[in-house]
């Protein structure tokens, strides 16, 4: 294999070539795969790319600031790292190579609860942060209460609660691949497996612990329980996202799991206008899935989102240089938003609007 500049990879699908070469059949296809016949994951990368821009021209560009504030963090840009499963399938330092990568570039790093590394030690690398902590609710709620407690006491600044997880979800690739993590690999923030805290080799069996009898009434615990913000992840109707922010959520992710749980969900950037309306600017709005672009960034901005989470990318930028792999593909979007609001005429977050894209109630459509 040709040594790696991932700084010099053109684009995010360069990375990924760089990445699938790498990786075992096994861990490429999980990560890169979804549930069923894949149609919804192909549909959020769709959805962006159908929404026409109407850039401004004749407005002073020369200085223009992609920074912004998210539930009290300040973030270089509006791009966080979305929480995903078992970094150590990508690069051997796993999720401590992408801490380090967003704290560098300046973002929020999502744990997830399936990631190799206990909580603990990625807020040893990353002290200063930011940091968000992703969960479920386990069948054990004192479990729960314990580990969203561990998040507070070692930094973490809300608990992104992921909700669309209550079945077991089929994904053929992995099925034909037969896939197993490693048995390297451990999960220590994970309920412990009767067989000690070693990866369970049926991957979806993780998910057993999960409480599929959670409701409405449970989002407001992880706040109850340690007194952090709750960002409810996973759902696509505006009806779901009011009655989150109703129970006491801080914001939600607009998210289908990037096509991993009901293939056939709607596409996120098709569902977030209504989301965006429902919640009324009484919470955050944060969307994922497909997003694959800086101009794919502001068309989620455009449409109301406040930041946008990016799930493959980022483990293909580990895949193929670590922490250098992830501050590149960071740092591809970041710069590419900053290009596409010069383009549209626009200098700071604030003012991207739907007005910048050709949207179906726009007055004078044809
Ligand atoms: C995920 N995702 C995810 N979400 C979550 O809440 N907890 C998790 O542990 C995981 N694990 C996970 C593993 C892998 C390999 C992937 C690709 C994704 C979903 C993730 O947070 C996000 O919603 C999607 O990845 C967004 O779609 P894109 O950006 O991958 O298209
Ligand atoms: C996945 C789980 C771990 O999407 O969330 O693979």
């Amino acid at each position: 294999l040709a040594t790696l500049d991932p700084v010099s990879a053109s684009d995010l699908a360069a990375l990924e070539d760089v990445a699938r070469a790498r990786l075992d059949r096994g861990a490429y296809d999980y990560i890169a795969g979804g549930a069923e016949d894949e149609v919804t994951m192909a549909a959020n990368v769709a959805a962006w790319s159908a929404l026409d821009i109407r850039p401004h021209v004749l407005r002073d560009v020369s200085a223009v600031d992609t920074s912004t504030r998210l539930l009290g963090t300040q973030v270089s840009a509006p791009v966080l790292v979305a929480p995903s499963a078992m970094h150590g399938l990508a690069c051997e330092e796993a999720e401590a190579a992408t801490a380090r990568a967003a704290a560098r570039f300046g973002t929020i790093m999502t744990l997830s609860l399936a990631a190799n590394l206990s909580l603990e030690e990625v807020a040893a690398v990353t002290p200063a942060g930011p940091r968000w902590f992703q969960t479920y609710m386990h069948r054990d709620r004192g479990f729960t209460r314990e580990l969203v407690q561990r998040a507070r006491d070692t930094g973490y600044a809300a608990i992104v609660l992921t909700v669309d997880s209550p079945a077991l979800s089929r994904r053929g690739r992995d099925i034909r691949n037969e896939f197993a993590p490693p048995s390297h690999l451990r999960v220590p923030n994970m309920p412990p497996a009767p067989s000690g805290d070693a990866l369970d080799p049926d991957l979806l069996a993780l998910a057993a612990a999960f409480d599929p009898a959670v409701t409405f009434e449970d989002v407001s615990l992880p706040t109850e329980w340690s007194g952090l913000p709750v960002v409810v992840k996973g759902l696509v109707r505006g009806d779901d996202a009011s009655r989150s922010i109703a129970q006491g959520a801080a914001g939600v992710v607009v998210s289908n799991h990037g096509g991993r749980q009901l293939d056939g969900t709607i596409a996120t950037a098709r569902a977030l206008p209504e989301v965006v309306e429902a919640v009324g600017g009484r919470g955050a709005v944060f969307v994922d899935g497909g997003i694959r672009s800086g101009t794919d960034v502001l068309r989620a901005l455009a449409l109301g989102a406040d930041a946008v989470l990016v799930g493959r990318p980022i483990l293909w930028g580990l895949a193929a240089g670590g922490e250098q792999g992830v501050t590149a593909v960071l740092t591809m979007l970041g710069e590419e938003l900053a290009r596409a609001m010069a383009f549209c005429g626009v200098t700071r977050i604030s003012e991207i609007d739907r007005d910048l894209l050709d949207w179906a109630d726009r007055p004078g459509r044809r």
